[in-house]
């Protein structure tokens, strides 16, 4: 049965399937929003060339019959499509609860317009934690004592083999956070995605699809 929330994000991800024009080379996320957008993507019946983010995205999408190809053969994308944890009013976004955050941002950042669709309970006034670390296993140990407070996350591995854990600190300034992961060596990558690389954030609202644009 249906949730309100799934209302939610159909909604969003059908929104975000009408940006996509023909002969779009195309982001595909990945988790339970993403998984809408698929099918009311192939529905459209396009012409596209599309970038995974997980091996559970491109499953989907092949069997929807969208065209998949390597990032690195398609090169800039024109359009890519992901959900989120958490999205404040100024845009910054917590991902990787799918531990698949390295992948979605390097995904985002190889798009021309990256589009956030999530349903209304995924808006918060300021980020929280846990923020998703995906650490390299060599020193594992070593790299959560310099995140801490952080914890390993028992879910299997990202899709590039690397441990999912968590910083189960307080946010604060998600800049300051941001740079203080990005210096911590073994975290390969965090899970926040600043407001700079987002342009659009679609909202499932219980009245409609509410429309943010950032850049
Ligand atoms: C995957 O690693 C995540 O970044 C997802 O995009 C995020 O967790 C949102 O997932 P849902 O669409 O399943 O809520």
């Amino acid at each position: 049965m249906p949730t309100d929330t799934d209302a939610q994000k159909r909604a969003a991800a059908e929104a975000a399937a009408l940006l996509v024009a023909d002969g779009d080379r195309v982001g595909l996320g990945t988790g339970s929003t993403v998984a809408y957008l698929l099918p009311a993507l192939a529905a459209r019946r396009l012409t596209l060339r599309c970038a995974v983010t997980s091996p559970a995205t491109e499953d989907l999408a092949r069997t929807l019959g969208l065209e998949v190809a390597p990032l690195d053969e398609i090169g800039e994308l024109d359009i890519a499509i992901d959900g989120a944890d958490q999205v404040t009013p100024d845009g910054w976004l917590i991902k990787g609860g799918g531990a698949a955050h390295t992948r979605e941002k390097i995904v985002a950042a190889a798009a021309r317009r990256f589009v956030v669709i999530v349903s209304a309970d995924k808006a918060f006034p300021a980020l929280t934690p846990p923020v998703p670390l995906e650490i390299l296993r060599f020193g594992a140990r070593l790299t959560l004592e310099r995140s801490a407070p952080a914890a390993l996350r028992d879910v299997p591995l990202s899709p590039d083999g690397n441990l999912i854990a968590d910083y189960l600190g307080e946010v604060g300034d998600p800049a300051e956070l941001a740079a203080r992961l990005s210096a911590t060596p073994g975290i390969v990558e965090h899970g926040l995605f600043p407001p700079a690389m987002v342009h659009d954030v679609l909202v499932g609202t219980a009245s409609g699809v509410e429309r943010r644009a950032l850049n």
